[in-house]
């Protein structure tokens, strides 16, 4: 893995110098030199590193496609780090230089403000089965929040929830006062500001790749992400404590360029949406897996790290803050932002009737109940 470079910070000078055939990929792509490929072939970009999430999600895409296409069509996959920031990669999609993505709520506001929907808090089921079935189902998701990805020259093809996002922080939070002149990393949406300035904290907006250096040279207190990445990222090593607060599963697009995705014939884009529609339950199953690994690889590599999750009644504290987040969205997105949000949340509880509205512990230990603290400290 390239996980021993993610720690050597500081972060993108260091950290994401792309691996010398990369390099040169990308300056051909992005002077527009035909590299010598297979008759056809897919690039499609991370936003993560070699074997993250987004990474196992390439890899069995590319297989699949390879297969099913009787190696007529080939995929490369673009680690991250190999072509850009997360926006750099959106930007490379829409133009043709890529001709898949993956693009990440978090990183998209600006672009399609109507994606900043999945940015509000606790607005996702605490069941990620239900929030699986939103993500590959959702009627709201594929008809109005994929027609403004479309108007921005983005054809959705998937979404799927890579874990719960927690807080990797320098010290002990349980209240939003605990929260004050706290600045905490976010991906650079909007959205994500107004929520963590809902929660009393200082959100401070940075590409991922920055994020390691700025906690090691204590520019930020603390970031949040799903576990596989702070894992992989090393953000676990330069922080001290790992707090669970249930108030959002990180979640993902997979995009086509839409003006490449329009010019497939037929049989290729029945290829693609075939491939993407029978991958759902593999991604699912491979995030799950991911995250408890590597909980327990961070747990034996720092058993001194701090482990909280917050009880009922700390979390709704941060609830009752978010509640005002929703106002926001409505408000800063406009359009049919009040439809999309209302659309969402009644199938959320929908899919919860059906399928239940409790997740397991988040700290997925035996006996660990809500409130417990683990590790040292
Ligand atoms: O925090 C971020 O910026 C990133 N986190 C993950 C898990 N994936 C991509 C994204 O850019």
């Amino acid at each position: 893995m390239t996980t021993t470079a993610t720690r050597e910070g500081p972060a993108m000078t260091t950290v994401f110098r792309p691996p010398r055939l990369a390099a040169l990929a990308a300056g051909a792509l992005a002077l527009g030199i035909a590299l010598p490929a297979a008759a056809e072939d897919w690039r499609f970009a991370l936003e993560e590193i070699e074997g993250s999430v987004q990474d196992a999600y390439a890899q069995e895409f590319k297989r699949l496609i390879e297969e099913r296409s009787d190696g007529e069509v080939t995929v490369t996959v673009y680690p991250y780090g190999a072509l850009g920031t997360s926006d750099e990669l959106t930007e490379q999609a829409i133009d043709g230089i890529v001709q898949l993505t993956h693009a990440s709520p978090g990183h998209l506001g600006t672009l399609v403000p109507e994606i900043q929907v999945f940015s509000i808090p606790y607005l996702l089921s605490q069941n990620n089965e239900v929030n699986q079935r939103l993500l590959t189902e959702s009627p709201i998701i594929y008809g109005p929040i994929a027609d403004a990805l479309r108007e921005s020259g983005l054809e959705l093809l998937t979404m799927y929830p890579e874990g719960d996002m927690v807080w990797t922080t320098n010290r002990e939070i349980r209240s939003p006062e605990d929260f004050a002149n706290f600045r905490m990393r976010t991906m650079v949406s909007p959205m994500l500001v107004a929520a963590y300035e809902s929660f009393g904290a200082s959100p401070t907006p940075l590409p991922y790749a920055e994020v390691y250096g700025a906690l090691q040279l204590n520019m930020i207190d603390g970031q949040v992400n799903p576990i596989f990445a702070i894992e992989e990222m090393g953000f676990y090593e330069v922080t001290d404590y790992m707090i669970w607060a249930g108030q959002q599963q990180f979640v993902t697009t997979v995009v086509a360029g839409a003006d490449w995705y329009e010019g497939l014939p037929e049989d290729r884009r029945e290829l693609l949406d075939g491939v993407v529609a029978d991958m759902a339950d593999y991604i699912f199953e491979t995030q799950e897996q991911y995250n408890q690994e590597r909980l327990e690889i961070i747990r034996e590599a720092k058993p001194d790290m701090v482990m909280i999750e917050l009880t009922p009644e700390e979390r709704a504290a941060f609830e009752e803050r978010a509640q005002a987040v929703r106002e926001q969205y409505v408000e800063m997105v406009g359009g049919d932002a009040q439809e999309i949000l209302d659309g969402l949340t009644a199938e959320i509880e929908a899919l919860e009737t059906d399928l239940g509205s409790e997740g397991e512990s988040m700290t997925g230990g035996e006996g660990e109940s809500a409130g417990e603290e683990s590790g040292g400290g």
